[in-house]
């Protein structure tokens, strides 16, 4: 099997994250670029034209983080990254889709909507060209300013996200807060609970996978 990716990127690193925390190995296949898409001919393989991608040996082309990561759980269960009973499973669940909706989207919407080298391509994964909007800029730092103090009061009372194990919701919730520093967008001072958080998950040697 083998990941299609693109490294930089902040999707594919919420993976390469959670396999480092596994010590899952894989070939890594890194897409090329035409006119800033990926190349054609892994659109034809995978219509959905997003990275992170999994290709199992039996050519089953498996997109979208959670499934990855879901399929990796079954695969090789310890460490626990996806919750251990269902309370916990259901609680890591919420966290991480509220990182990725309330965080990771809000940032690319600031960074689609205002980097040159998005221009007519604001939401990724399409042909059709999708023109930038200086308003869902805006609405996306508002967006970003939101996040950091919901999860800086989340902080206050857990160790880790949910509680005091390290899980998926950590990684999608360190992707976003380091993808807003690539925006020019830092964790608010008195954003403390989050700020000892951040310093807590960068220091795993995952964070640098
Ligand atoms: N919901 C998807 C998001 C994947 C995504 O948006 N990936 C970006 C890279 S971070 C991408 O493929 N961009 C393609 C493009 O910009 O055309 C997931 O969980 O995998």
């Amino acid at each position: 099997m083998k990941i299609y990716d693109w490294h930089a990127a902040p999707n594919p690193r919420r993976l390469h994250i959670f396999l480092a925390e596994k010590g899952i190995k894989i070939d890594l296949v890194e897409v090329d670029r035409e006119n800033g898409r990926p190349a054609a001919w892994y659109v034809e393989k995978f219509p959905h034209a997003l990275v992170p991608m999994l290709e199992l040996d039996d050519g089953t082309c498996i997109g979208e983080v959670p499934a990855i990561w879901r399929y990796f759980e079954q695969l090789q269960p310890e460490p626990r990254l996806l919750g251990i009973e269902a309370k916990d499973m259901a609680l890591v669940t919420m966290w991480e889709a509220l990182a990725r909706d309330d965080g990771i989207n809000r940032v690319a919407e600031v960074f689609r909507n205002t980097h040159p080298a998005f221009v007519d391509r604001a939401l990724p994964g399409s042909a059709e060209p999708i023109p930038q909007l200086p308003e869902l800029a805006q609405r996306g730092r508002e967006g970003v300013a939101r996040f950091f103090k919901k999860f800086d009061t989340q902080l206050s009372t857990n160790t880790y996200v949910v509680g005091e194990h390290y899980t998926v919701a950590d990684i999608t919730t360190l992707c976003v807060v380091d993808f807003a520093k690539r925006v020019g967008i830092d964790m608010p001072e008195d954003c403390v609970n989050l700020r000892r958080w951040h310093a807590l998950v960068s220091a795993r040697p995952s964070a640098s996978a």
